[in-house]
């Protein structure tokens, strides 16, 4: 049994951050004892690395994709490609439950009918962050972006459509599930230097997927 499910008192709520972004506390939960597995599969044909930014940066959040579409970045840009660049071959398939679960979770925040093509998975060790950034290398800005936290908590930054404004603070705990869309897809956003407090599940991991429509 999952004791997770019931742990927290957050567990099913939905918190409203925006006018078109919705916080699904626990949503992922159900789910989690078939996404661990999918993950190490995931990770075993294309493993987690850390890519260079095109300003020649290393990231500090290591990653890896599935789904058709893969998000990538080196020295020339970044870009969404069919085939991982360090194996040649094509993303891992994404795993039927990821789909579901995007779905889902889509459908709960009002987005029907939300079929991703892509799926980025980034890996946080203590004090890897990411810095304020737009997601605007997708194809289609209609479709939502829908997030999955798994293990150690982060601190996530919910800013405006400018990089100066100032951002909210939202803690996102393992099993958290957010929703962007509408006019809250072009938000700036990022996480604070992850902070080591050993998850019971995950250890000194933070895993997190967003499920992307790219192409
Ligand atoms: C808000 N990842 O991979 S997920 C990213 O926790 C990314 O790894 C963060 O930002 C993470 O690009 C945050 C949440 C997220 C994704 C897309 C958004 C938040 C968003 C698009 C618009 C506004
Ligand atoms: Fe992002």
């Amino acid at each position: 049994m999952n004791l997770d499910l019931f742990h927290d008192a957050r567990s099913g709520r939905c918190e409203r951050i925006g006018p078109s972004a919705f916080v699904l506390r626990g949503f992922a939960l159900p789910w989690v004892d078939e996404l661990l597995p999918a993950i190490s599969g995931i990770e075993a044909a294309a493993p987690f690395r850390n890519m260079v930014t095109p300003g020649g940066f290393t990231m500090s959040v290591a990653l890896t994709n599935c789904g058709a579409l893969g998000w990538t970045t080196d020295r020339r840009g970044y870009r969404y490609t069919d085939t991982d660049p360090a194996t040649r071959r094509p993303w891992p398939a994404m795993p039927v439950p990821f789909a579901r679960l995007a779905h889902e979770a889509a459908a709960a925040a009002g987005f029907a009918g939300f079929e991703p093509d892509a799926c980025l998975i980034n890996r946080y060790l203590p004090g890897a962050r990411m810095s304020l950034h737009q997601d605007k290398d997708e194809r289609d800005f209609s479709a939502p972006i829908v997030s999955v936290s798994l293990g150690m908590p982060a601190t996530f930054l919910f800013g405006g459509h400018k990089r100066a404004d100032k951002a909210a603070k939202v803690q996102l705990y393992h099993g958290d599930v957010v929703v962007w869309g509408g006019e809250d897809r072009l938000r700036y956003h990022g996480v604070m230097p992850l902070k080591h407090v050993p998850h019971p599940l995950l250890g000194s991991t933070r895993i997190n997927f967003t499920f992307r429509k790219a192409g």
